[in-house]
């Protein structure tokens, strides 16, 4: 019981009672995004046992959570850490909030603008870093003509770093973490998921809304970015080819029931009841047969992905093959340097 004290509330709807700090990311080391461990407590909130359930989120509330270099990083790390968990099902993607400064709920407003680069790379600027960690509200550093010009804030960060290090664009591959992962991944959009974070919604294989604040906007075009893989490619699967044109054409905001209508969520909910009902969806999704939801994950994502997804479906059909007589009978008749004798298994079943 002791092992596992109550963890700070680290959302105005995230219930302490029903999680746990995991060790190896505690509060302390993560700073863009926290990570729990479901669990049952007694109502004294004492730890009982875990669930087979995890959440991640994204924790820039006062940007959006806009995701940085660093954030893509923590969620990497810890998506990575959910997928290599044995005794973890099911996934929670979300985003903390409100935001301290308006009050405003956001799942992901994408990748931080404030760190772009004209070379491609992401830099985390003066200006960023001491924005996002709420110690500055405007822009600092006089560009030469007096006024706060970006490029020259990108510029010196660019000259500080070392470009081997430097961000790029990989919160794709968190997408296809999130894509590859043999578990159920289940977004709960509390609120804006707007340009690369429309695009983390729309890679999630379940999705909840909350009714009061989930909006969602593809405004990738209005900045001059554009995801043309998953983001856009499973839009069209989800809603339809001419819906999905619309989205990212005119990027105009839509919510939770349009959502819902148009197959981008398979729920709209309550906002008070969005992380008990992603909690719901996942304990569920995690009392089935694992081998059974794994297979189904890769079958759905198959045709889509390619050789990848093949491959991804392939691996886990080899895995199960190796556990068959059959194939354990190759392997010793190669060890025992003798013929395989495969009389006992069957041509046709
Ligand atoms: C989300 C929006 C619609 C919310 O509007 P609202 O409620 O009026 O709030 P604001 O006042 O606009 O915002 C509150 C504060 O948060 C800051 N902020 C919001 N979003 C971002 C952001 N993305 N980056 C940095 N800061 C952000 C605001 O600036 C404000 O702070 P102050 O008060 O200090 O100014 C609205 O905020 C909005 O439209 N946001 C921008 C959405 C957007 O265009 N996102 C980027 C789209 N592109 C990507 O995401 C591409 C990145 C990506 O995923 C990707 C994909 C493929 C390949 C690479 C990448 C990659 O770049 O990593």
């Amino acid at each position: 019981g002791s092992e596992h004290p109550l963890p700070r509330r680290v959302s105005e709807i995230f219930d302490p009672l029903r999680w746990r700090e995991i060790e190896g990311f505690s509060a302390g080391e993560l700073t863009d995004v926290t990570y729990h461990r479901g669990c049952e407590r007694d109502a004294e909130g004492t730890w009982l046992r875990d669930l087979p359930v995890v959440r991640v989120a994204i924790n820039r509330p006062e940007v959006r959570n806009a995701f940085r270099p660093r954030t893509v990083d923590e969620l990497a790390a810890a998506l990575d850490h959910a997928r290599m968990s044995g005794d973890v099902g099911a996934v929670i993607l979300t985003g903390n909030g409100p935001s301290p400064r308006d009050g405003g709920w956001a799942f992901s407003s994408g990748g931080d603008q404030r760190i772009r680069g004209r070379d491609g790379y992401l830099y985390e600027t003066d200006d960023g870093a001491a924005r996002a960690s709420g110690t500055a509200a405007a822009p600092q550093g006089p560009a030469p003509s007096g006024a706060y010009s970006h490029e020259d804030d990108v510029a010196a960060a660019r000259a500080r770093a070392d470009t081997a290090r430097a961000g790029r664009l990989h919160i794709l591959e968190v997408q296809r973490l999130i894509r590859m992962m043999p578990k159920v991944v289940i977004a709960a959009v509390s609120g804006w998921a707007a340009g690369g974070g429309h695009s983390l919604n729309v890679v999630c294989d379940l999705s909840l809304a909350s009714i009061e604040h989930a909006r969602f906007k593809q405004t990738d075009a209005n900045v001059g970015s554009f995801d043309a893989g998953y983001g856009s490619a499973l839009l069209a699967r989800q809603c339809g080819d001419k819906r999905a044109r619309e989205i990212f054409f005119l990027a105009r905001p839509y919510n939770a029931h349009d959502a819902e209508r148009w197959g981008v969520v398979n729920e709209a909910v309550p906002h008070a009841e969005l992380e008990e009902r992603a909690l719901e969806y996942a304990a569920i999704v995690a009392s089935k047969s694992p081998q059974a939801i794994r297979m189904l994950k890769y079958a759905f994502n198959l045709a889509d992905d390619g050789l990848a997804g093949q491959q991804v479906f392939a691996g886990e059909a080899t895995r199960l093959a190796y556990m068959t007589d059959e194939a354990v009978e190759g392997r010793d008749a190669f060890l025992a340097r003798r013929e395989p004798d495969w009389s006992p298994f069957p041509y046709y079943f």
